[in-house]
């Protein structure tokens, strides 16, 4: 048996995890623990360990449809692609090529997102191509990039945590979405180390915590200016540092002055000894460490939050130097990767530029197209979908199910029912592959190969294990047969390592260079971090890259210069600002939105198994005893939460882990307890991410629930 199971990672979270898929004699295959994989040695949470089962024909999808009369109906492969090449070369004709939009997800592999991306400018021609990463990190890669001259989410391997000296935990609840991460956390306080964690609620991450700073949600600006100011007024800069490693401090400074201590109070709520207390704890070790998650970041000024902690670490003499530094937490399986190949609105493959020429003219080549043929930046995923309908009357989806997870998600189900056209690739029938004219039904995880980068920019090689059912086929699949019926008949294959080895040419010479990396190497190896170029280093000509000695990869970045053309990196002075929508008398509570641990995502696939529903049955409101007490709602109660958007209902979850200003919602249903219903669409100025974290909500009471209704919110642990 040992023999026949093929190692490979999670479908699910940017951790990767490492497991072994073994096939069962009665068909069918199992997860089993793969302990040679570093990062999780072995462990996995209930999704990783249920994940084959979204792979049972009975609740997927196994034969394409399409929209007869109103319904979906089963269809060949053939019909399917014919009308999707049809109607979107129509789109094209009557209205020209950037009525074609393309969404993708931070769930395809490398090898996907950049022919997605490849597709939209070459094929469709289109500048509208965006996805659901936008809604995800964008706001740590704005901040990271203008610092660091480079995004990469973790700048070294999670494996330094246990031997740094002190974390702080900024809006990442990893205890409950990266299970097996929490080990690294764990050691760390075992060596001595102290963990900090900052978050509205006391999740079980804030419980592992040796401090726990409770703000108000969309306050993390103002907090880490409030530490900053202290770490100056306490004499704690580190002057040497800040001058052979940095530009801007003066300015960087002169804001963080602006903020005393009594000031932040006012507006986080964290009281000035807890912040004093985490500037000793964060300032006395000689090495440390920020990672900040989607609390501070999904917010309408998440780049400058992050800015802000990235100031903080900065002027401690923190980033590039020995197990120290500033991380953000990648959330999705690819989320790195995808990120990082093309489709993105703004961006070419290897982290390129679309407005940058040099960028135009390489990847152009490796393409065989003129460069001024490429289209410029699009629009962001939020703006793409608002534009549906209107500039944009044709959709191409693959990987995501905005219908759950955009904000203000009624808005963007009515948009997105409002196109001409819509096609959805998906593994299973997704709210919004409901909505479709086309659905295709596509391969998954055990049954395609392909490499995924973690949040570690680790590259990592995902094995086929099992043929996926017959009616089945790849995304890869999928472009290949477009491209060819939309006129392009070379540069789409559908064999993932081809894609991969033109990606390793395209990316040559990036920022994010994979060109030193093949399949052969990452079935050999345990991951190889980027940057790795092929060496001799490949220039920009685009050429084929001489072999050469193998470059080892990066897994630590920046210990001798940043990414910046002058190698320093450079402060950004940030002043707080309101969130854009703060609590009056018609809406006088917070809601804030996040994750549980039993389900993933908009729970297309996780809804679809049996245990995971058993411990995550549906979605809930959390209300501070003092809230529920003041509006009359007992636990299991149904609750409306009520924001400008919409209404979504829920039963109330009655704990003392939530501030009594302050209300959350997991977002991971549909239908009427909708989280996604009440969410405020304002972006993010840089990256346009929108503000998930935080907007103005009332609650009515809807009576007491009946005796069988009590308690069904209860999602328990998987
Ligand atoms: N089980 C599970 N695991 C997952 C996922 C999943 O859907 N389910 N998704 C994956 C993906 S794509 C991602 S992006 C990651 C996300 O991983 P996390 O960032 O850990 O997840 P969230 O629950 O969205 O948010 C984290 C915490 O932010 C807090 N928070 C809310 N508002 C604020 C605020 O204003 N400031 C601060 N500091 N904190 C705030 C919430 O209370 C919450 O506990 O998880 C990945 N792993
Ligand atoms: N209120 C609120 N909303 C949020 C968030 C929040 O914290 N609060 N978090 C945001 C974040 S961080 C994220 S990442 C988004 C995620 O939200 P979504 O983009 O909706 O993510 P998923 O649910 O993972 O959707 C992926 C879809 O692609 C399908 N799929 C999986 N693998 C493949 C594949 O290989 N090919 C194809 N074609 N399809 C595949 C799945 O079945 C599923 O339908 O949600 C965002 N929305
Ligand atoms: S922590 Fe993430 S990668 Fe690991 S098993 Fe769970 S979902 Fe999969
Ligand atoms: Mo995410």
């Amino acid at each position: 048996m040992e023999t026949t199971s093929t190692p490979t990672h999670c479908p699910y979270c940017a951790l990767q995890c490492g497991m072994n898929i073994t096939p069962l004699p009665q068909g069918g295959v199992e997860v089993t623990e793969r302990p040679d994989f570093p990062v999780n040695r072995g462990a996995l949470c209930g999704k990783g360990r249920t994940a084959a089962e979204v792979l049972s024909p009975g609740v997927r999808l196994t034969a394409p449809l399409v929209r007869e009369g109103g319904r979906l109906v089963e269809t060949g492969w053939g019909r399917a692609l014919d009308r999707i090449a049809e109607r979107l070369g129509a789109t094209r004709e009557r209205y020209g090529p950037d009525a074609l939009g393309v969404f993708g997800g931070g769930g395809l592999t490398n090898e996907k997102a950049y022919a997605l991306g490849k597709f939209a400018r070459v094929v469709l021609g289109t500048s509208q191509i965006d996805y659901n990463g936008r809604f995800c990190m964008s706001s740590a890669a704005a901040a990271g990039t203008r610092a660091f001259g480079l995004d990469r989410g973790l700048p070294f391997p999670l494996a330094d945590i246990p031997r740094t000296g002190c974390v702080i935990l900024v809006g990442s609840n990893l205890a409950e979405t990266m299970p097996p991460s929490l080990r690294f956390f764990t050691e760390l306080r075992e060596n001595g180390g102290t963990l900090i964690v900052v978050d509205p609620r006391r999740t079980r991450t804030a419980e592992q915590a040796d401090l726990h700073l409770a703000p108000r949600p969309g306050t993390d600006l103002a907090l880490a200016l409030g530490l900053l100011h202290l770490v100056v007024a306490e004499g704690r800069t580190d002057e040497e540092y800040v001058r052979e490693r940095t530009t801007g401090w003066e300015e960087a400074r002169a804001a963080a002055m602006a903020h005393w201590p009594e000031y932040v109070e006012r507006i986080t709520g964290v009281p000035v000894p807890l912040l004093r207390e985490a500037v000793r704890l964060f300032c006395e070790p000689e090495a440390a460490m920020v990672l900040t998650a989607r609390g501070p970041e999904q917010q309408s000024k998440g780049t400058d939050t992050v800015s802000a902690w990235i100031n903080l670490c900065l002027a401690t003499g923190r980033p590039g130097r020995p197990l120290s530094g500033y991380g953000c937490l990648t959330g999705q399986g690819n989320g790195q990767g995808g990120r990082e190949h093309g489709q993105k609105a703004d961006q070419l493959p290897g982290y390129r530029r679309l407005d940058d020429p040099r960028a135009r003219r390489h990847v152009a080549g490796v393409w065989g197209v003129d460069p001024d043929s490429l289209p410029g930046p699009g629009r962001s995923a939020y703006e793409l979908l608002d534009a549906l309908g209107s500039d944009v009357r044709a959709l191409l989806l693959m990987g995501s199910n905005p219908v759950v997870s955009a904000p203000r998600a009624a808005h963007v189900e009515e948009r997105l029912r409002s196109l001409d056209f819509l096609a959805v690739a998906d593994v299973v029938l997704s709210e919004t592959a409901e909505l479709a004219d086309v659905v295709l039904p596509v391969s998954q995880w055990a049954e395609e190969t392909g490499t995924t980068t973690s949040l570690e920019g680790r590259v990592l090689l995902r094995r086929r294990a099992v043929a996926p059912p017959p009616g089945v086929r790849s995304d890869l699949d999928v472009l290949h047969g477009l491209a060819g019926r939309l006129g392009v008949e070379k540069g789409f294959p559908a064999d993932p390592e081809e894609v991969f080895e033109e990606l390793r040419r395209a990316t040559a010479g990036g920022p994010a260079d994979y060109s030193g990396i093949t399949y052969r190497r990452l079935a050999e190896e345990n991951g190889v971090f980027w940057p790795c170029p092929e060496e001799p280093a490949a220039g920009e000509s685009g050429s084929t890259p001489a072999a050469g000695r193998a470059h080892p990869g990066t897994p630590r970045l920046f210990l001798d210069r940043f990414a910046t053309p002058d190698g320093r990196a450079r402060f950004v002075p940030v002043a707080h600002r309101a969130a854009a929508e703060e609590p009056d008398d018609e809406y006088p509570l917070l809601l804030t939105t996040g994750r549980v641990v039993a389900q993933y995502q908009s729970g297309a696939q996780t809804r679809r198994v049996a245990e995971l529903n058993a411990a995550a049955p549906g979605p809930f409101v959390e209300l501070h005893p003092r809230l529920a007490a003041r509006l009359g709602a007992a636990d299991g109660d149904p609750v409306a939460v009520v924001s400008r958007r919409g209404r979504a209902v829920a039963p109330a979850r009655i704990t003392g882990a939530i501030r009594p200003d302050t209300v959350f919602m997991p977002f991971h249903w549909p239908g009427e307890g909708r989280a996604n219903t009440l969410t405020n669409p304002a972006l993010d100025p840089t990256s346009r991410m929108p503000e998930f974290k935080t907007c103005a909500v009332r609650v009515e009471v809807l009576g007491p629930a009946r005796p069988s209704a009590r308690r069904t919110g209860r999602a328990g642990g998987a």
